[in-house]
């Protein structure tokens, strides 16, 4: 198991001039760091690879969906703005190496609301529709796109593995896989270890942060049984911490990150790696 930090436990957006952060993280002894993509052109490839490959991180493309990024839109308009924002996420995902993109790409964070059945149908297909072209954009390029399923106060679409595997089931792609998040699963799983079980050898790449998003290991979260099934199916792939700077980010917004788990960042990932090395060693 390789473990990683999102950048948006520090700050918003992430640009690749940020090195000294990128040496924050590998001096706390991560293997990788997880790169979410606020604006395209704040990446440049060819700027960052030789920072990570020096300083021995490597790298995990996450997606940031919100505003008119929305594969479920009505508008085709819309629809391709948010192809060609993954599109170009992808084409960074392959120049840094990052073997999977994730994120809930079928809809932007933050959009529930009480729907009739036929809209929510019409926006399931329209995303389904969208993640079939852009499967294939991930297949040439070689990176396998990671679903990932929301909690209810961030999404209508997909909350749970048997969602993402319906929904996988219905784009039917090999290049489309499920992302999880111990923090969305703790809220809508009956059980972390079944739901793991369930993703089985679809699941691309886990994230984790406590039942209350902070500190790996401060919470509730049923830390054995997301253990258990992840041994269950001999999961050996990348595993990060997400979580947010309540002081810095579009996101924490959009995913009511208000206080603060920690004295300092530094401090909230030191003590999550710490947890979780002990925890899966
Ligand atoms: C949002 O809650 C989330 O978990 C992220 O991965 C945002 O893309």
């Amino acid at each position: 198991m390789q473990f990683g930090a999102s950048t948006w436990l520090w700050t918003s957006p992430f640009t690749s001039d940020q090195v000294k952060l990128l040496q924050t993280i590998a001096d706390l002894g991560f293997d990788f760091v997880e790169l979410p993509v606020e604006d395209p052109e704040h990446i440049v490839v060819d700027k960052l690879k030789p920072v990570l490959r020096d300083l021995g991180l490597e790298a995990v493309v996450c997606t940031a969906v919100v505003g008119e990024r929305d594969l479920s839109a009505e508008d085709p308009k819309i629809r391709q703005i948010a192809l060609n924002y993954f599109e170009s996420c992808l084409k960074l995902a392959e120049g840094l190496g990052s073997g999977c993109l994730v994120g809930p790409l079928y809809a932007p964070v933050a959009k529930p609301r009480l729907s009739t059945e036929a809209l929510r149908r019409a926006e399931w297909e329209r995303s389904v529709a969208s993640l079939a072209q852009l499967s294939q954009t991930a297949g040439e390029r070689g990176v396998r796109l990671g679903l990932e399923p929301l909690n209810r106060f961030e999404t209508d679409m997909v909350c749970t593995v048997e969602d993402a595997k319906r929904m996988l089931a219905d784009v039917n792609s090999p290049h489309l896989g499920i992302a999880v998040d111990s923090f969305h699963m703790n809220i809508e799983e009956t059980d972390l270890c079944e739901a793991i079980k369930q993703a089985g050898d679809q699941l691309v790449h886990v994230q984790v942060s406590d039942s209350h998003r902070g500190v790996p290991g401060d919470g509730n979260s049923d830390w054995a049984g997301l253990r258990k099934g992840l041994q269950a199916i001999g999961y050996d792939g990348k595993l990060s911490i997400e979580s947010f700077s309540p002081d810095a980010s579009s996101l924490a917004e959009a995913v009511c990150i208000w206080r603060r788990f920690a004295p300092n960042q530094d401090e909230f990932a030191r003590r999550g790696l710490e947890f979780l090395r002990h925890w899966w060693g």
